[in-house]
């Protein structure tokens, strides 16, 4: 029998038999994929100081205890509602939300919410070895209060699933926990999420720019007119904010050391002597992850994006902050393909909504490299880091038939073939990686030479807390 008290939730698990039977029989599945597929080597003899959601508001933000991964208390929790909230873009703008899934929007919102929750479980299976690898406990705490908040957002899409639709909606519950990142039979649905992640500046980067693609989609999704969606959505994206310091602070930490070793090694030598990350390499990551995660957006031009618009089930990041929220009429100028040529032309906006949201991505990111920059400029170097021009890399869209380099000028397939390694990671990159990361550093207090320690340590705990123990 599950206990409603084990899942701390706010929707009312003890008085609701239906779902509770469903969460009876989906549960050990989940703690079964957890051992298989999570964090390995950390399940039964570790404890991790980490942050449990007991609740929505702020004080049940900061309840941090010591458990054992597999005993995590994965709750389900919706934002407040909103009262009298209306439908706030698309052809029902204006009418009252919905509090079930209308009929003829059931696909496509089984569709969203499965693609959703899909990414999340697949984030946990990518990052499973890391442990094995981390620069330091505080690190390590870290990538597991990642994993286990993703195990939560899995059980947010997971919730919606059970309670709105009915046997088909069970059937994918079972279904994201069978699909496995990187697996050839049965892969994860989006690319992104089949790629390794084995070494900490894939991590990094990964928690910087995928899960900031993560903030697009929870944004969109949680201007959605099915309320218990957008209201699921709403709560997730204050644990997705956690997920991008990890990766920009990661990055930058980095930064800072690699900074501190080219003087070391003589601003002519090579950083990697002295063991640190060299700038194109970081460089070589951040044009790989970028890319894959514009990818995450869809295709330029979506039918389907444009009905998800029309329909009400997914709005643009910060709906309110634009005028027209109709949007019937209005164009947007994008790059376009034209018989083998680029050129700029006018499409209807809803067709481009999914570029329109990825408008607001790279200028999230943007922000995010502009802070970087700074520490190289603190150091008083003058190299800088960039994103790479947004056709550059991609593998969905119509670019994705077209070679460019990072500053987007087109390339001959001999070209990219000969040249790719100049701006992707290269295996020997990727060994080199491995080479400093091979031996794990368990010490409270210790970092690894090629990172920084961060400015402070967790909820007011000194640096050389004990942030993951083994049992006495
Ligand atoms: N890979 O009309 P189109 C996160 C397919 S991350 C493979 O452009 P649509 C997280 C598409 O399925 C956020 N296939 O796309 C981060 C369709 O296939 P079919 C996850 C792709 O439907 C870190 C066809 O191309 N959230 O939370 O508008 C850690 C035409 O597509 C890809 C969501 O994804 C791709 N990248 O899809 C943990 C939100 N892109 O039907 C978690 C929900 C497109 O022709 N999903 N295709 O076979 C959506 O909003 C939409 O499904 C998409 C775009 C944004 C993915």
């Amino acid at each position: 029998m599950i206990s409603a008290e084990r899942i701390p939730n706010n929707v009312g698990l003890s008085g609701n038999k239906r779902l509770q039977r469903a969460l009876e029989h989906w549960q050990p599945k989940y703690i079964q994929w957890w051992r298989d597929m999570g964090p390995q080597g950390f399940q039964d003899y570790h404890q991790v100081y980490v942050r449990t959601a007991v609740s929505v508001d702020p004080a049940g933000w900061a309840h941090f205890e010591y458990v054992k991964l597999p005993e995590y208390r994965w709750g389900i929790f919706l934002a407040d509602p909103v009262h009298d909230r209306r439908i706030g873009f698309g052809d029902f703008m204006g009418q009252p939300v919905w509090q079930e899934v209308p009929g003829e929007f059931r696909n496509q919102l089984r569709r969203l919410v499965v693609t959703q929750g899909d990414t999340e479980p697949a984030s946990v299976e990518q990052q499973r070895w890391l442990g094995q690898r981390c620069p330091s406990l505080y690190d390590l705490r870290n990538l597991f209060q990642v994993n286990v908040e993703e195990g939560r957002h899995l059980w947010a899409m997971v919730y919606l699933l059970h309670s709105y639709f009915g046997r088909d909606g069970r059937d994918e519950a079972e279904e994201l926990l069978e699909r496995q990142s990187g697996n050839r039979d049965k892969p994860r649905i989006l690319d992104a999420f089949n790629e390794p992640i084995d070494n900490w500046l894939d991590f990094f980067m990964f928690t910087m720019f995928t899960d900031r693609d993560g903030k697009s989609q929870l944004l969109s999704l949680s201007e959605s007119s099915l309320d218990p969606l957008s209201r699921t959505t709403r709560f997730m994206l204050t644990e997705e904010a956690h997920h991008m310091f990890v990766g920009e602070t990661g990055v930058a930490r980095i930064l800072d050391r690699t900074c501190q070793l080219t003087k070391v090694a003589g601003f002519s030598g090579d950083v990697r002597k002295v063991g640190g990350i060299d700038l194109p390499t970081i460089q070589k990551f951040i044009n790989l992850w970028f890319s894959l995660s514009l990818d995450l957006h869809g295709n330029e031009v979506s039918t389907n994006a444009a009905a998800y618009f029309a329909n009400g089930l997914k709005g643009r990041a910060y709906e309110e902050k634009w005028d027209d929220h109709r949007v019937a009429d209005a164009m947007y100028e994008l790059e376009m393909m034209r018989e083998g040529r680029l050129e700029r032309s006018h499409i209807p906006m809803r067709t481009a909504m999914n570029e329109v949201l990825r408008d607001w991505y790279v200028g999230d990111c943007q922000s995010g490299v502009t802070r970087w920059n700074k520490i190289l400029e603190r150091h008083g170097f003058s190299d800088r880091l960039r994103l790479p021009d947004r056709k550059f890399n991609r593998g969905i869209g119509m670019f994705s038939s077209l070679h460019l380099d990072p500053e987007g000028h087109q390339l001959s397939d001999a070209d990219w073939e000969r040249r790719k390694h100049e701006w992707l990671p290269s295996s020997l990159d990727r060994e080199y990686l491995l080479s400093i990361m091979a031996e794990p550093v368990y010490e409270p207090g210790r970092f690894a030479n090629y990172i920084a320690p961060p400015q402070r340590g967790i909820k007011g705990a000194p640096l050389n807390f004990e942030y993951v123990r083994t049992e006495a």
